[in-house]
């Protein structure tokens, strides 16, 4: 078999979707995703100018040398745009290679190391008040495990909270990216009288998750470990900005909370101190944003050897070819540890047909050959890409910081 085509499709059903297809020349095609929030345009350039020239006549089987060949060749390596699109190669080839063996892609990882997928939801609120309530359908909608964010008392921006109650998208189709205002002092005195409200409210049952994203320092993400272990959260996710790994030795040092990190990472470099001294609990680094499924197979198998288990970004922006690849690649690998799941609009869903699915606090990667997921193209050419950004955030006194 041969790939003798690849095409870009660009489209914003709701938000901003770049995917690459492949085909060949026995007729399967495989879709791989490109998307990179809020840089969208420049990954697929780097993959139209750059990597589709060199894709027509390999043999879709070939994904080790394949792999090797767009990290190597360049002499650039690394990086999210350049990660990004060897990713949507990597997962167009494995759905090829999968649909052309007529087999789910995890038979092809692995096969099933478990009958289903624990995922995550996420409850938020201006408030203690509206998160609580929140919490309170997610778990009517059978969820097992509930990422929680609330609106914190005197600070504009909290992360995780729309402002006027609307559902939660960070990226925005403005003029300029919108900036918040952030106080690290008022947050860490709200966040475990949060948790607090939760535990007493629900119980014991339900697993418990936080996103710090990335605004606190080695010392701050202590205190707010140590504080919040009276309540076992599953984990805090992005403590700190990860930049330099070695701040993580801190917070574990003082704090039993488990942590999680790793959803910016794009190579297994950013992360190895982290794997082999065990300073974090779970790896996000995730399939579209760290080259695929080749190096995340082999990442996987490093944080095994160290007690690290996986927990995949999921967010909306992460399209539903990624969601596939992630549930085959979950259910067949044996350290796995949840999935992060923050549903698509109903237009995005019609937009990428797919053969997975959620019950009860579960998902299914479903038993369609490949990744189990297509592309409507007539239905994507009627929304065009639009130019949305991720926010800037600032301290009160005007000091740029993390978002
Ligand atoms: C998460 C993430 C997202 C990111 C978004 C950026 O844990 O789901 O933090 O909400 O902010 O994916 O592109
Ligand atoms: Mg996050």
């Amino acid at each position: 078999m041969k790939i003798t085509g690849a095409k870009l499709i660009v489209c914003s059903p709701g938000r901003n979707f770049v995917t690459l297809k492949l085909t060949t020349d026995e007729g399967i095609y495989g879709l791989g995703d490109a998307t990179l929030n809020g840089r969208e345009k420049a990954v697929a350039t780097y993959l139209e100018e750059y990597c589709l020239p060199s894709l027509t006549g390999r043999d879709p089987f070939d994904t080790e040398d394949t792999w090797q060949y767009f990290y190597r060749s360049p002499y650039w390596k690394r990086g999210p745009v350049t990660m990004t699109a060897i990713a949507a190669i990597d997962m167009a080839l494995w759905d090829i290679k999968a649909k052309a063996l007529k087999v789910p892609l995890y038979k092809l990882l692995g096969g099933k190391t478990r009958e289903k997928i624990l995922v995550y939801c996420h409850a938020n609120g201006r408030n203690a008040g509206e998160a609580l309530d929140d919490v309170g359908r997610h778990m009517e909608l059978g969820y097992k495990a509930i990422r929680v964010q609330s609106g914190v008392p005197g600070v504009r921006d909290s992360y995780g909270v729309p402002r006027h109650g609307e559902k939660y998208e960070p990226a925005l189709r403005d003029q300029l990216p919108k900036e918040g205002r952030w106080d690290t002092e008022k947050y860490l005195r709200f966040a475990p009288t949060l948790f607090d409200e939760i535990r007493s409210a629900y119980g014991e049952d339900l697993h418990l998750l936080h996103d710090v994203h990335h605004r606190l320092k080695p010392v701050e993400a202590a205190r707010l470990g140590k504080e919040l272990e009276p309540f076992r959260l599953f984990w805090i996710e992005d403590a700190i900005p990860a930049d330099l790994q070695e701040g993580f030795r801190l917070i574990r040092h003082h704090t039993v909370t488990p942590l999680a990190v790793g959803e910016v990472f794009n190579s297994v470099h950013d992360c190895h101190t982290l794997i082999t001294e065990q300073l974090i609990d779970y790896i996000r680094m995730t399939i579209v944003h760290g080259g695929g499924i080749t190096p995340l197979l082999k990442l996987a198998n490093l944080a095994a050897l160290y007690h690290v288990r996986t927990g995949f970004h999921g967010a909306t922006d992460l399209s539903p070819v990624t969601m596939a690849a992630a549930l085959h690649f979950d259910l067949a690998i044996h350290n796995f540890g949840i999935q992060e799941h923050m549903p698509h609009s109903e237009l995005t869903d019609e937009v990428f047909p797919h053969a997975y699915s959620y019950k009860d606090g579960y998902m299914y990667p479903g038993d369609a050959p490949g990744l189990g997921v297509d592309l409507n193209e007539e239905l994507a050419a009627k929304y065009p890409y639009e130019r949305a950004w991720l926010p800037a955030n600032r301290l009160e006194d005007g000091t740029m910081w993390d978002w």
